[in-house]
């Protein structure tokens, strides 16, 4: 029986079509053109009802994306030591006698990382769940803990669910305090706002203020009304003094949200000795820039703090975190239009559905190696390496990766790549030959972009306006071409045993349990809900069952008006629900539905912060990331790829540059406890002194890459440098920012580098 099902038939679409761009959390509207099956180019869609004409140069190129030539098209399959071209079926083949075996003796020997495309991908988000619950391992990494963990730890603790984060009101506020994000850049996190440096122009043309918090004057920063440019890692320090200051200056109003919150007597009074004066040698930023933020934050009609990676993954991550939302509650800013606020997701979730977690969703379980406490149903990256490299029961013996690249993405490369050559078995879902899948057993090609549905059911969590979206497929999937949810229902059908059993069949067992849920919601049976939905299959039935039971939902004919699948295919520019509204108590899934600002977890923390104010001042350099306008984390360097060594090497103040006798231009070689990378330098004042940057994404070396490009002008790997043992202990999220470096010339030039 032949494994690609069903029949494909390749589809002309000459024209112009509607397409949610999947690369970042903007989530701009495109309109992509078409002539027969190949994208020709891509424009914004000027009437897209979230980003309004928005979209940056990455979303623009998304056609050479698609297109280009180096992506993977055809499986392949390790056959005597090489990687070569093989059938869907000989490939499904030998995953058949390659995994189950391992999950039948431990499901615990099979590790499943999955990267972030995966998060802005329908079939990841829709069918994963099917094959991490056929294997039944806990060894299950994500970014999520090398990005958002703190985050989403504190929103657990505060607000009772991971997604339920607070989103920074941008567009109603007069005084945004951003601290560790450039979104100019990155478009921003865990806040969807399209045309993030467009809206904070307009922020201050409407006379309101930008504050932003980052060791480098970043293009965010060049715009601001107010940087401060702190030291890496002591954001949690400035924070409390923030809050010693508001209290100490009787400023504290909870606002609407205050006959909520619990704990806040307590919060304060743990800040209260964290003075301006008392962190100000801290963080590197003067007692009285310190006195005045508080001050101005507090007075400001509305106002709130937004923190993103910078703080999180740092050594005081989840204090840094927790004590933005401490201060946007502290304020009265919680709830309220331009202060900190939820979003409804359109499709449902966390935040919508009935309930709340049964348990705390963190530390149910440890790591088998360094006993790293379980985040959220995951581990830590920073464990992935040990797990399959050191012996004993529980080893990791395979490895699934789908839509990552941890070889470039997780710290420590030197032992994950070492983990990935080990492993025995590796198994990539991917649309390239990288880093990482060119130590794979088996690698099944992503389809191309166009050929699967939109909607970004996590990402709308974040949305700063209460919009629903969906992008149709504008093809059917080429010959050869496999959706990717075909893929990830036939490995769950090769581990559970039956290889044979149909896609549809195992589509339908996801579909019952979503009609479950979307039944329970609307108070209807099971099969009215899937009889509403006939006949659509795969996701696009899947995300019709979430959207009809969703908030705005039709409830299946019982709310005429009310969202359906049909209506947002109808509505290509997307259909506007509204700006937020506020969501207070009701967002709430905390055991008590009440607000702890004081979880016992975090406040057990702040000792060791207050300890680290005695201690000596740090002289040496510390690393922190950065990234790129035109990239994207590691993958796109070789569709779309810069015009010289985009790497853009390592940015240093000129005064430390004259301390070490660096001169700019040069190549320079940096270390750190695990590794060193030689890299070009860049001096420059617009990074504080002391700190120096790097770009993470880079090193596209190594035997039996096919990304002609991004081999010509390959980077450096700036997780050589970053130690996997380095952790934020609550969460186990790994120190980018604030890695301690040395730099010295490389005693070579950039010719022999080159040749080398
Ligand atoms: N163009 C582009 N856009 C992207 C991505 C990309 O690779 N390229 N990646 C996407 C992804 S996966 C994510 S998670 C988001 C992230 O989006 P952002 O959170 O906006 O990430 P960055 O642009 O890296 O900004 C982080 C900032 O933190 C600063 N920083 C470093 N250490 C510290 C510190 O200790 N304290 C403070 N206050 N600041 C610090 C850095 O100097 C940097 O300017 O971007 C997304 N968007
Ligand atoms: N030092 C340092 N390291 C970092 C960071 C940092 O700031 N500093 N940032 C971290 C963050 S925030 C993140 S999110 C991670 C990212 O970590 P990863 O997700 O591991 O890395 P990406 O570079 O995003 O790799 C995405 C992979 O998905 C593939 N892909 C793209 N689209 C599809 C698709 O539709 N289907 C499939 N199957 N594959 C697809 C690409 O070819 C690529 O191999 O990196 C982290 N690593
Ligand atoms: S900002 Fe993000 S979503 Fe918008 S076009 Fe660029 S990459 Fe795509
Ligand atoms: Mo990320």
């Amino acid at each position: 029986m032949s494994h690609v099902e069903p029949a494909v038939l390749p589809v002309a679409r000459t024209g112009s079509h509607h397409r949610i761009c999947p690369l970042c959390e903007a989530t701009c509207g495109l309109l992509v053109e078409f002539d027969g099956r190949v994208a020709r180019s891509v424009r914004p869609n000027p009437d897209d009802v979230f980003s309004r004409g928005h979209a940056c140069a990455k979303g623009l190129g998304l056609a050479r994306v698609d297109g280009d030539p180096d992506r993977l098209t055809v499986p392949l399959v390790r056959r005597d030591g090489r990687l070569e071209e093989a059938s869907w079926d000989e490939a499904f083949a030998e995953i058949g006698r390659r995994l189950p075996p391992l999950v039948a003796a431990d499901p615990q020997s099979v590790a499943v990382y999955t990267g972030n495309p995966a998060a802005h991908h329908l079939d990841h988000t829709l069918y994963l769940p099917a094959l991490l619950g056929a294997i039944g391992s806990r060894n299950l990494f994500s970014p999520a803990s090398m990005d958002t963990w703190p985050k989403n730890l504190v929103t657990v603790l505060l607000y009772g669910t991971g997604l339920g984060m607070s989103l920074p009101d941008i567009d109603r506020t007069d005084h945004l305090l951003l601290l560790g994000s450039n979104p100019v850049v990155s478009n921003g996190s865990t806040v969807c706002a399209p045309g993030f440096a467009r809206r904070l122009d307009d922020l201050r043309a409407r006379g309101g203020t930008l504050t932003v918090v980052d060791p480098a004057r970043t293009r965010t920063a060049e715009i601001a009304d107010r940087h401060l440019a702190i030291r890496p890692g002591t954001d949690a320090h400035l924070l409390m003094a923030l809050l010693s200051v508001i209290d100490a200056e009787g400023l504290v109003d909870p606002g609407p949200a205050g006959p909520l919150v619990d704990g806040l007597d307590e919060v304060l009074a743990l800040a209260r000795p964290f003075t301006p004066e008392r962190v100000a040698p801290v963080c590197g930023v003067g007692a009285a820039a310190i006195r005045d933020l508080a001050s101005t934050f507090a007075a400001a009609r509305a106002a709130v703090a937004h923190s993103r990676i910078g703080t999180c993954t740092q050594e005081y991550g989840s204090l840094a975190n927790w004590l933005v939302e401490v201060l946007n509650i502290a304020t009265g800013r919680l709830d309220v239009p331009g202060g900190a606020m939820f979003a409804t997701p359109p499709a449902g979730g966390p935040t919508t559905w009935p309930g709340g977690p049964a348990r705390p969703q963190f530390d149910r379980w440890r790591s088998r190696v360094r006993g790293i406490p379980e985040t959220l149903g995951e581990l830590s990256v920073a464990c992935l390496a040990e797990e399959i490299l050191t012996p004993g029961p529980g080893q990791v013996r395979a490895l699934i990766t789908i839509a990552g690249n941890p070889a470039r993405s997780v710290p420590g490369s030197a032992s994950v790549e070492r983990a990935l050559r080990e492993v025995g078995f590796l198994l990539c879902l991917d649309g390239y030959l990288n880093e990482t899948t060119r130590h794979a057993d088996v690698v099944l090609p992503a389809p191309g972009m166009f050929a699967h549905g939109h909607m970004d059911l996590t990402l709308n969590h974040f949305q700063l306006r209460n919009v629903a979206r969906y992008s149709p497929p504008v093809l059917t999937p080429a010959p050869g071409e496999l959706p990717e949810w075909h893929q990830v229902l036939r490995i769950a059908a090769i581990v559970r045993g039956v290889p044979e059993l149909p896609v549809a069949a195992m589509d339908d067992e996801v579909a019952d349990q979503a009609a479950r849920r979307a039944a329970r919601l609307c108070g209807l049976g099971q099969d009215e809900v899937l009889a509403a939905v006939s006949p659509r299959r795969g996701p696009e039935r899947l995300v019709d069952l979430r959207v009809r039971s969703g908030p705005f939902g039709d409830r299946f004919g019982a709310e005429p008006g009310g969202l359906t699948l049909a209506t947002l295919e109808a509505a290509p520019d997307g259909v506007d629900l509204g700006p937020l509204e506020p969501r207070l108590p009701d967002v709430l899934r905390t055991p008590d539905r009440r607000i702890d600002v004081a979880p016992g977890l975090l406040t057990g923390d702040v000792p060791r912060l207050w300890a680290s104010t005695r201690a000596a001042p740090d002289t040496g350099l510390r690393l922190i990331n950065r990234r790129q306008h035109r990239g994207m984390n590691s993958w796109l360097h070789n569709a779309l790829p810069y015009r010289d060594d985009g790497a853009g090497g390592l940015m240093m103040h000129p005064d430390d540059a004259d301390r070490l006798g660096l001169v700019p231009g040069e190549l320079v070689r940096v270390e750190a406890g695990p590794g060193e990378v030689v890299v070009e330098l860049r001096v420059s004042s617009d990074i504080r002194p002391g700190v120096v940057s790097l770009p993470h994404g880079w090193g596209h070396t190594g035997d039996g890459l096919r990304m002609s490009r991004a081999t010509a002008a390959p980077g450096a790997n700036v997780n050589l440098l970053v130690d996997d043992r380095s952790l934020e202990p609550l969460t186990g999220t790994p120190v980018f920012n604030g890695v301690p470096v040395t730099v010295r010339p490389a005693g070579t030039t950039v010719a022999e580098e080159a040749r080398r």
